[in-house]
């Protein structure tokens, strides 16, 4: 298991690089005075903590080797969607009506497999886990039904490994872009994913130990659902009682995301109902 640990650290570093660098975003984010006042209050930020907990050579000299480490490892994906991400969600859709959003991490991949409103993610012949059933509807947040709606969904196997970042997997299993029905319902067949563990032989498996925290982030599935008129939702869905959903370590639950599966009508599994509501443009 250790064997595998490591060649998923080294893979999903670097893919997940890769993934960014090729990511299409806007040229300039902000003009000068912005720029100017962010980055000025960031440092200060930095020069209190030293003050105030007088940073010795040693520590500024490991910082700075870590630093550097994190971008040889691949891993400033990983630890800014970690230990980030959550607060810039958070600022940005407070005010949204509509379900809620979440972090959307470092290993979404646009372009999965088109599927249709009734489907089975792609996963190998007698993929490990226990089936799920996830079904619901996409709607307008004012109620609206969305027939021309999109679902992608992306998640972790059974092991915890998601397809992409780590090695011997499909190029696309479990993952999928679910076109939905003319009632903007989908049902979806997948296998419950795994809690997901950071890498421990990289930089952010590193700082993890040193400070003696936990690498964990509690199973989930991961969506981006999108329609004509109508904001993105960016979530993931938690499963109620799992490992680690009081304590993520990307701190990206939020209540209204946690599931509640009931066993499956014909036995096999668990069976779960799950609406999605986005916001107007
Ligand atoms: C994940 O699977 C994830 O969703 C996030 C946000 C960070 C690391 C791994
Ligand atoms: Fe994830």
């Amino acid at each position: 298991k250790s064997n595998e640990v490591k060649a998923t650290a080294a893979a999903s570093g670097a893919s997940a690089t890769e993934r960014f660098q090729a990511k299409e975003r806007s040229e300039a984010a902000s003009g000068k005075e912005r720029v100017s006042t962010l980055a000025s209050e960031v440092l200060a930020a930095v020069h209190d903590v030293i003050r105030r907990h007088k940073v010795t050579y040693a520590e500024y000299d490991a910082l700075k080797a870590w630093l550097i480490q994190v971008g040889l490892d691949g891993e400033w994906p990983l630890f800014l969607d970690v230990w980030v991400e959550h607060v810039v969600e958070e600022v940005n859709n407070e005010a949204r009506p509509g379900s809620k959003g979440t972090i959307e991490g470092p290993y979404y991949v646009p372009g999965a497999p088109a599927l249709s409103a009734d489907a089975a993610l792609p996963m190998r012949e007698g993929e490990s886990g226990t089936p799920l059933v996830f079904q619901g509807q996409v709607r307008s947040a004012d109620g609206t039904l969305l027939p021309g709606a999109l679902v992608d969904i992306w998640q972790a196997d059974a092991d915890g490994l998601y397809a992409q970042f780590a090695p011997n997997l499909p190029e696309w299993n479990l993952r999928g872009s679910v076109t939905v029905d003319e009632k903007g319902t989908f049902r979806i067949r997948t296998v419950e994913p795994a809690p997901y563990q950071i890498p421990t032989d990289g930089s952010c498996g590193k700082l993890i130990a040193a400070a003696g925290w936990h690498a964990w982030r509690p199973a989930h599935l991961h969506l981006k659902v999108s329609a004509p008129g109508h904001q993105t939702l960016t979530t993931q869905l938690y499963f109620r009682g799992g490992e680690h959903v009081t304590d993520d370590i990307a701190s990206a639950v939020k209540p209204e995301l946690v599931l509640d599966p009931a066993p499956a009508a014909d036995g096999n599994g668990h069976e779960v109902h799950y609406d999605l509501e986005l916001a107007p443009e």
